[in-house]
């Protein structure tokens, strides 16, 4: 008797459930205008007007290296690269269509230089694809041409067209999955109403995937539109419904779990400030506490973290997130134990922050200060020692080692939370 599908998704996602935090990275012409990346079907800009910005593309300071350095220094363990978003530019050297990067004055295979810097810097790589693509001649525009993918009552899909554009899709799907070597994530985004599923030719497409790189780890969306869609959510998942669900810009408030109850494998996909694609006056950065907190949570609720960041149009993340991204990397590589390989505990969540768990070893993730003893309700009676974390120091524990736990003074001024070790009684 063959696996089933979930024994075959239990064992394809087990490292990307260990490695719990990764990279998003959004870019391509959207950067010059730099007002995100929906700004084509915002603003409704004609084919020709955005012309100008693919014969402008030119990232001079483009250094994948770089990224790939910054990624780690941050503790992500992969990175996911839009190989093309809905604007329908490729970062690859697809043989399937003139609209590329390497057609641009830069010339460049962008995916190819990000694949093998990432993968240098030891890092796990995936590729983003769009399945809706407003360039596309065959991809069924309705209401008015700059306005392709508003949902209405008025779409009429072509059959004989779409199809075309259904070949170009898997072609170019079977492109990046043949030309670029092992790809350990492919990114789908994203179904909507009736183009979800089979609309996509998705059992087809699978079979190819799997024929081609069969341990590849997708996301949930050639049958649904985000997190909570999709039969990944299901006790009899289908062959298309992905590896994991992908919750965007929210971490569910309980986990993520299956109709039976079951947790399933997530991952909650955030931007660092309120775009996926550069907007160069989007100020609203989140803080680097902010995300240690994110990034807990997620973990403390079997999920992982999928963080943004949308580079200029030089080829540059932001310096905004660089310094948080080099301010949780101080925080992950200090409690990063707390975090890969870790999940759920049983116990309930304490009021002053949050339990990860990784074997017989329970991580105290304390977010606030604390006047007076900080309260162990729950561990009662199985708590011998602690220690914190990030340099190993000796935390006093009432005794007889009951409910309480008195750290040293350097514990009560931290401003980030800070990660505490109890060997569980059977560690004794
Ligand atoms: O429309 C896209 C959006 O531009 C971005 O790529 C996000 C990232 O998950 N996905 C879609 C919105 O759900």
């Amino acid at each position: 008797m063959g696996q089933t599908y979930i024994e075959q998704r239990t064992e394809r996602t087990e490292w990307f459930l260990k490695d719990r935090f990764g990279m998003f990275i959004h870019w391509g012409l959207y950067a010059i205008p730099a007002r995100g990346e929906w700004v084509r079907n915002s603003e409704r800009i004609s084919n020709e007007d955005y012309q100008v910005y693919f014969d402008e593309f030119n990232p001079v300071r483009y250094d994948p290296k770089a990224w790939a350095k910054t990624a780690k220094a941050a503790g992500m363990k992969y990175a996911v690269l839009t190989a093309k978003h809905h604007d329908g530019f490729c970062l690859f050297d697809s043989k399937l269509t003139d609209y590329k990067s390497t057609n641009t004055k830069s010339g460049r295979d962008l995916v190819r230089e990000f694949l093998d810097a990432f993968r240098e810097e030891g890092l796990k790589v995936g590729l983003y694809y769009s399945l809706i693509d407003w360039h596309h001649p065959d991809y069924p525009a309705y209401g008015d041409e700059h306005h392709p993918m508003r949902d209405n009552e008025a779409y009429k899909r072509d059959p004989s067209t779409f199809g075309r554009y259904l070949d170009y899709m898997h072609g170019q799907i079977r492109e990046l999955l043949t030309d670029y070597g092992k790809l350990d994530i492919m990114w789908f985004d994203f179904s909507y109403g009736e183009m979800k599923g089979e609309t996509w030719r998705a059992t087809e497409l699978m079979e190819t995937i799997r024929s081609l790189q069969p341990h590849i780890v997708l996301d949930n969306r050639l049958d649904a539109s985000g997190g909570n869609g999709g039969s990944i959510h299901t006790s009899n998942p289908s062959f298309y419904s992905g590896d994991f669900a992908s919750p965007e810009q929210i971490i569910p408030p309980s986990g993520v779990t299956d109709n039976e109850g079951r947790s399933i494998p997530w991952e909650a996909c955030v931007t660092l400030n309120n775009n996926w694609g550069y907007g160069s006056t989007d100020k609203t950065y989140k803080k680097a506490g902010t995300i240690i907190r994110k990034l807990v949570e997620c973990v403390s609720k079997n999920g992982n973290l999928l963080l943004n960041v949308g580079p200029d149009a030089k080829g540059e993340i932001p310096l905004e997130s660089v310094r948080i991204l080099e301010e949780v990397g101080e925080w992950v590589l200090r409690n990063g134990d707390s975090i890969y390989g870790c999940g759920q505990s049983e116990l309930p969540k304490p009021e002053w922050g949050r339990y990860t768990r990784k074997g017989n070893k329970l991580y105290a993730h304390i977010f606030e200060e604390s006047i007076g003893p900080v309260n162990l309700a729950g561990l009662a009676g199985r708590v011998k020692q602690a220690r914190l974390l990030s340099d190993g120091s000796e935390l006093f524990v009432s005794r007889p080692w009951n409910t309480e736990m008195y750290p040293n003074d350097a514990f009560f001024n931290f401003a980030r939370p800070e990660v505490l070790t109890y060997p569980l009684p059977d560690e004794r």
